[in-house]
């Protein structure tokens, strides 16, 4: 038996990185049919029902899935590495961002600035907290600040997913606060 926590886990590996583990048509806008989703779930034998997706959803600690407004389709809110364009608006950040990432990156992110790596883009928190339990994910956290300003004068944008994560393509070092030491 899967555990629902598991299934909710492989949602997300479905949803963000291999549609195709299980044969799913996802659209350029990361959307991916509910009835679908069922039905190549089972095939692939993980028994999921529409309740259990809907307790997934609507319990995820992130917040992880959007689905349609009609409920017949459902996306990852952020995180993809298939290529998808989420069409999200682009939005005025606050004035300060957060990158939480561990120590070991660090010498290569004031050589490079933030990159996006396998993902579509850089992600960004709001909060400090949010953005070091992020960081802890790969080793030492560090926490980044960005101060959005200087970039948005610069004619960078920023776009924010249903779950509040803020994305944005790159950030150059420059405008990347690093903590003393
Ligand atoms: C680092 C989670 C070396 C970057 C979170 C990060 C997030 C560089 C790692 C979401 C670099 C990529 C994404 C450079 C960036 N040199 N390392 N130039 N630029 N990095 O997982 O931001 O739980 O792809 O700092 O909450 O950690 O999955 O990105 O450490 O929102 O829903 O390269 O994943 O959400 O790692 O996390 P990731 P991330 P979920």
């Amino acid at each position: 038996m899967t555990s629902l926590q598991e299934k909710s886990k492989l949602l997300s590996r479905w949803l963000r990185h291999r549609p195709d583990a299980i044969g799913l048509e996802i659209d350029k806008r990361g959307w991916v049919a509910v009835a679908e989703l069922l039905l190549k779930s089972a095939s692939a034998g993980v028994v999921l029902t529409q309740d259990e997706l809907m307790q997934i959803v609507v319990e995820n600690d992130k917040q992880r899935f959007s689905l349609s407004e009609d409920r017949t389709r459902i996306r990852a809110a952020q995180g993809h590495s298939v290529d998808v364009d989420l069409k999200l608006p682009v939005k005025t950040p606050p004035p300060v961002l957060f990158h939480g990432t561990a120590q070991k990156f660090i010498a290569s992110i004031r050589r490079q600035g933030l990159l996006p790596g396998t993902r579509r883009d850089v992600h960004l928190s709001a909060t400090k907290q949010t953005a070091s339990e992020v960081g802890a994910r790969r080793g030492t956290p560090v926490v980044l600040l960005v101060e959005t300003f200087p970039l948005l004068r610069d004619g960078y944008r920023f776009r924010c997913s249903d779950n509040g994560v803020w994305l944005t393509p790159t950030i150059p070092a420059r405008y990347i606060r690093f903590p003393d030491k």
